[in-house]
């Protein structure tokens, strides 16, 4: 039976451009859609924008917008971005979509009936940017104990979200799923904050403060908390309330991925939100950490983001995407440079794989008459071919285990075998001798069988590389290997004539020139 596989990435404020950070986690979520796709599962890959909130309606009055056309104009920046890093959804969804406000007051609608929600006032302490709010005895030094701004005094009446009824039943859960959050030092960092007693959330505001939400249902006065009305994605962003039949097949989610900032809603809320509703809750939180810029985190409220398409116009998508997954392992945190970047691109791109696509498709053209040489069946009992088939399961485990790092080093090690291969077998000595000719077929099949099945495995990290690969190999099986025994099939044909093309990852002084 066909698995199913659903994915997704927090939605993101439309407050400003999408930077790095948010590149990050995107080309995470894609690489793992992909991975699974070739795998042939049944993949839903939903992405989308957070519309809602104080924080995008300050910027649009701001800009002297009325909210909605301003996040109209900020939207497309995303999918632009997306499209340039070849991040592959099956749905975005924007919370200014009418199915998804349609969901989000539906439910209210029903925690309201089940007593889940109140109607109570409020007083306290509240930090506009951090939007949230705070009892005299959490303030630290009387201002937000997050991000040590200034806090407003609020009277107010709203609807709270009984989180309290459920903490037990979350550390139950917790407890008895291990999956459930991931890295398991955030877990514990989780059940470390649920030893404190769960206050119940406010989930509504009064439109006095803020008119840029959902109404909710039940108060005309009122819209609904950014968080409640976001969160809700994951299910209206699947069919939910519109589509039962599709939110059937892919509810409970594989995985949210997220960045460690936002692991308590996803965490904490999330789940308990989805209890009260009787909705069964998503298999595994994964919360990565976070890039960031002479030690602070890249963010846009500090200003010092780097704008991915600078980068991607200098280096390629590929090889910003190779970069992000192999320079720190998932869940922690990593450091941006240029410097690094530029490292990688000239270590790992251009003189291993680049080179190695580079001499194999030379001495191919240059022995064989480009063509893909015959040979005796013997080549596939060799260390470089057996190395290179055992990549599948090694690199499967990997992407399974979500640690794209590891399998990025699994594939790089084959990199350097093939070319220490090169170095050692000297096909250029070989051709000096005729009676050497059929050694010479072997090492250089050999080598253009390597470099195919590489090809095939970098498709979910790299996939433009991977079809420059293929397509130069005229590999034909491309997108048609799903287990172990197609990969362990040749992909080359014999008499084929190669492409050797241009660089694969040109030296920059030569991109530039
Ligand atoms: O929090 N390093 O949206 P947001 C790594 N709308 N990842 C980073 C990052 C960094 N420096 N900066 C941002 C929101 N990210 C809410 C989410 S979901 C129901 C609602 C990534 O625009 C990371 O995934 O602030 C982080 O969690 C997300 O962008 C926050 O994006």
């Amino acid at each position: 039976m066909t698995k199913r596989y659903y994915l997704t990435t927090p939605i993101y404020y439309v407050n400003g451009k999408p930077h790095i950070g948010h590149a990050y986690t995107s080309i995470l979520c894609d690489t793992f859609a992909r991975y699974h796709r070739m795998l042939g599962d049944e993949v839903f890959f939903l992405t989308g924008t957070d519309e809602h909130g104080i924080k995008v309606q300050k910027v649009a009055t701001a800009e002297g917008m009325e909210p909605k056309a301003f996040v109209d104009g900020i939207v497309p920046k995303f999918r632009e971005l997306w499209s340039l890093l070849g991040i592959r959804y099956e749905h975005f969804i924007r919370t200014t979509d009418d199915y998804h406000k349609t969901g989000v007051q539906k439910v209210l609608g029903d925690l309201e009936r089940k007593g889940d929600i109140y109607r109570a006032a409020y007083h306290g302490w509240y930090c506009t940017p951090c939007e949230s709010f705070w009892t005299e005895l959490q303030l630290k030094e009387g201002k937000c104990p997050d991000c040590g701004r200034d806090v407003e005094r609020l009277e107010e009446e709203n609807y709270f979200f009984k989180l309290s009824s459920y903490q037990q039943f979350l550390i139950d859960h917790i407890r008895a799923n291990p999956d459930f959050i991931q890295p398991d030092y955030r877990r514990n960092e989780i059940l470390g904050f649920l030893r404190q007693p769960l206050e119940d959330l406010c989930i509504t505001r009064p439109k006095t403060r803020l008119t840029w939400g959902i109404e909710y249902p039940g108060s005309p006065d009122h819209v609904v908390y950014v968080w409640f009305d976001a969160l809700l994605n994951y299910l209206t962003g699947i069919g939910f309330g519109t589509d039962d039949a599709r939110f059937r097949k892919f509810w409970p989610a594989d995985c949210h991925m997220v960045g460690k900032d936002i692991l308590r809603q996803h965490a904490v809320y999330w789940p308990i939100m989805l209890r009260a509703m009787g909705v069964e809750l998503p298999k595994r939180v994964y919360a990565h950490g976070w890039w960031k810029i002479g030690g602070a985190k890249m963010s846009k409220s500090l200003g010092n983001i780097v704008d991915p398409v600078e980068i991607v116009t200098k280096y390629g998508t590929d090889a910003f995407r190779y970069f992000l997954m192999r320079e720190v392992t998932l869940g922690l945190d990593g450091t941006y440079s240029e410097d690094l970047l530029l490292e990688r691109y000239t270590s790992d791109l251009a003189n291993d794989l680049g080179n190695l696509w580079h001499r194999t498709a030379s001495m191919i053209e240059k022995y064989f008459e480009g063509k893909v040489p015959q040979v005796a069946p013997e080549v596939w009992q060799t260390k470089l071919m057996r190395d290179t088939l055992a990549l599948w399961r090694g690199v499967t485990d990997d992407v399974l285990r979500y640690d794209p790092r590891e399998a990025l080093a699994k594939i790089w090690s084959v990199v350097t075998e093939a070319n220490q291969f090169v170095e050692e077998k000297k096909p250029w000595s070989l051709a000096k001798d005729p009676a050497k000719h059929g050694e010479l077929a072997d090492v250089l099949y050999a080598l253009a069988e390597c470099v195919a099945h590489i090809g095939i495995l970098i498709g979910p990290f790299m996939p433009a590389t991977s079809e420059r690969i293929l397509s130069r190999l005229k590999v034909a099986t491309a997108g048609r290997v799903s287990d172990e025994a197609g990969f362990g099939e040749p992909m080359t044909v014999p008499g084929t004539p190669i492409e050797k093309g241009a660089p694969l990852f040109p030296r920059l002084d030569e991109k530039t020139a």
